[in-house]
């Protein structure tokens, strides 16, 4: 029995789907929840896209989050959200050639607003954030924007009085060639479980050589979703030792670093709970800063996972850029088991 998420909660369920699966679930008349898209269309309401090229063979494809029937859609400030009083989905698009404000500020702005909504919706902690920035390594005035973003995401932490450092939400940042700002994030009512990872150096702990202010997430969260299973978020995860890159230049070591710090969480992430995880159980999202290295990352995960492993036919690939300059693939994940959260 678990007595953690609320009486009366319906359990949170996740698929990830082709476009017209998604599609064909929609159809059905059971709206769903919510959906974060992978070059989908972007004009589904239900189903925010990631505006980036989509690598692998099965094309555009979608995470469709189930909870209960009865889902209310709102706006709070620039947040447009789907909750069902216990789960919530947000998303956040800000063009920047419209808003006229500097990265720093138009970030701080996003994440005052998310922190309302979450407040408007009674969904009051952030299980999963995904960050998409156009041009992450462009210079932003004299600082690199994925740092102008540091900046103002970090303030909004601190000022709306979230954890901004020990408890803050998985996430992950990548960079689109064109297009707005664009946040999308899953919230509930019970505080996940983060996690660190003991290879690394905890990002909200980098020291001042990346930026003013230290990026604000965890390696990853645990968080029960009811009917007796527990999901782990983990974040985007890179080719990163301690607070340093390694094997600049070198994407196959690049890959097989990041399988080892993947590797490192799952193992830190089951020892809080009783479900099970596992690198060939995932759901991936594997992202390459070169087209061309998209087959050596795919190499390098059947070698490591074996060919008939869930997480190589399940891994979607997306060409977007990695917040550091020299990182060339980040991989992030999330997984179901049954179980619980240790006490
Ligand atoms: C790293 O480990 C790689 O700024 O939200 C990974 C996940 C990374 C999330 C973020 C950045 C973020 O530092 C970059």
């Amino acid at each position: 029995m678990t007595a953690r998420v609320p009486l009366g909660a319906p359990p949170l369920r996740v698929e990830r789907l082709s476009l017209p699966e998604s599609l064909a679930v929609a159809a059905t008349g059971q709206s769903p929840f919510g959906a974060l898209g992978y070059g989908t269309p972007d004009d589904l309401a239900w189903m925010p896209t990631v505006n980036a090229r989509v690598l692998s063979e099965a094309g555009a494809m979608a995470d469709v989050w189930h909870a209960s029937e009865h889902v209310e859609s709102g706006t709070t400030g620039v947040v447009r959200w789907r909750c069902d009083g216990h789960w919530m989905l947000g998303a956040i698009d800000l063009d920047e050639s419209v808003e006229k404000q500097g990265l720093a500020a138009l970030a701080q702005r996003a994440y005052r607003d998310l922190f309302a909504s979450l407040e408007q919706t009674g969904c009051a902690h952030l299980l999963r954030v995904w960050n998409y920035l156009p041009q992450i390594n462009g210079d932003g005035g004299g600082l690199e924007r994925y740092r102008q973003f540091n900046l103002g995401r970090q303030d909004a932490f601190v000022e709306a009085g979230q954890a901004a450092f020990e408890g803050a939400p998985a996430a992950c940042a990548l960079g689109i060639h064109q297009g707005a700002l664009c946040i999308r994030f899953l919230a509930g009512r019970v505080p996940p479980l983060p996690i660190e990872n003991p290879r690394q150096v905890s990002a909200y702990r980098y020291p001042p050589a990346y930026g003013p202010r230290a990026p604000t997430f965890s390696r990853a969260a645990l968080a029960e979703l009811g009917g007796g299973d527990v999901a782990l978020f983990i974040s985007g995860t890179a080719s990163i030792v301690g607070h340093e890159t390694v094997h600049v230049g070198e994407v196959i070591t690049q890959t097989q670093e990041t399988l080892r710090n993947l590797e490192a969480v799952i193992a830190a992430a089951n020892e809080r709970t009783t479900a099970r995880f596992d690198l060939a159980r995932l759901d991936c999202v594997v992202y390459v800063r070169h087209v061309a290295d998209a087959p050596l990352v795919r190499q390098v995960l059947e070698a490591a996972l074996g060919p008939a492993a869930y997480t190589l036919s399940h891994a979607v690939y997306l060409e977007a850029d990695i917040c550091r300059q020299d990182l060339l693939v980040e991989i992030e994940a999330h997984a179901v088991a049954s179980g619980a959260l240790h006490a």
